[in-house]
């Protein structure tokens, strides 16, 4: 069984990060090992926030993982709670990447032209370091543009697109993936791998929730993980996102997160056919 370890936050209530994590990838038939940067009691969307920062604590999970000569096929990195911890989770990768390791960060820190609370231009400077590091990167469009250190535009067209893609690849990863463009009636996502480019569309729902690109980049990290090729990783991650956003589309209250629970069963089909 491959097995992949995810470094993010555990928030209890509002589903993000490791709460989708660890049942889409499990789903995939994958095993998820979750590596917790910090506990939250819910997500930061909400008014209030309590949260444990697990920094100190990295280094010593780290070291209990290699005493047991724990490997894994992939490393993937999401919400880091603080600044303070990008140079752990940076070793952590160096120590247990090896040759057929796949590193996958989403660069979490905001979306729809906003920030999430406490991300700063210094942590976007650390972000991108962290970005070096990885084989693929998957940015919303916010955060493409924080990575760029350009200004946020939420509809830039082919070309821009295609530019900033290849600019993105210049932080030291070979793919990217920009996620959350919205086409007309479509929302999707725009990659380059070398030099192939890739596009892949849904429909869209008035649906704006946390954890739709936590979504995303699990489906997508576990769709290559079962050996899809690159263009249908993308389209199964687009229409899973989509499918999960029709069943959370007639939710008054947006802060529990996209309802991707009762998508699981098409996202089985979509890995086995
Ligand atoms: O889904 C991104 C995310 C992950 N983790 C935490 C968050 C958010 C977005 O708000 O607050 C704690």
């Amino acid at each position: 069984m491959k097995r992949i370890a995810t470094i993010q936050d555990f928030s209890c209530v509002g589903k993000c990060s490791l709460t989708v994590a660890l049942p889409i990838i499990s789903a995939a038939g994958i095993e998820c090992c979750g590596i917790p940067t910090a506990v939250l009691s819910n997500h930061t969307g909400f008014p209030s926030f309590y949260s444990r920062d697990l920094t100190d604590d990295i280094p010593n999970i780290c070291q209990q993982l290699h005493t047991h000569g724990i490997t894994f096929d992939a490393i993937s990195t999401g919400y880091i709670a603080s600044i303070s911890q990008m140079g752990h989770i940076e070793e952590f990768i160096r120590g247990f990447r090896s040759e057929n390791t796949l590193v996958f960060v989403d660069p979490v820190m905001g979306d729809n032209g906003r920030l999430y609370s406490q991300i700063t231009e210094h942590y976007a400077e650390k972000m991108r370091g962290l970005c070096a590091h990885a084989d693929i990167i998957a940015p919303n469009l916010t955060e493409a543009y924080m990575l760029l250190g350009k200004d946020y535009d939420p509809e830039p067209d082919g070309a821009e697109l295609r530019d900033m893609l290849k600019e993105l690849t210049e932080l030291g990863t070979k793919t990217v993936v920009i996620t959350g463009i919205i086409r007309g009636s479509e929302i999707g996502c725009a990659a380059v791998d070398g030099s192939s480019f890739f596009e892949a569309y849904g429909e869209k729902q008035d649906v704006f929730c946390s954890g739709t690109g936590d979504i995303f980049a699990s489906v997508l990290l576990s769709a290559i993980l079962r050996g899809k090729d690159f263009g249908q990783a993308l389209e199964i991650s687009v229409k899973f996102t989509a499918e999960a956003a029709r069943f959370t589309a007639g939710d008054a209250d947006r802060k529990f997160g996209v309802n991707f629970e009762q998508a699981l069963p098409y996202l089985i089909k979509m890995l086995e056919s």
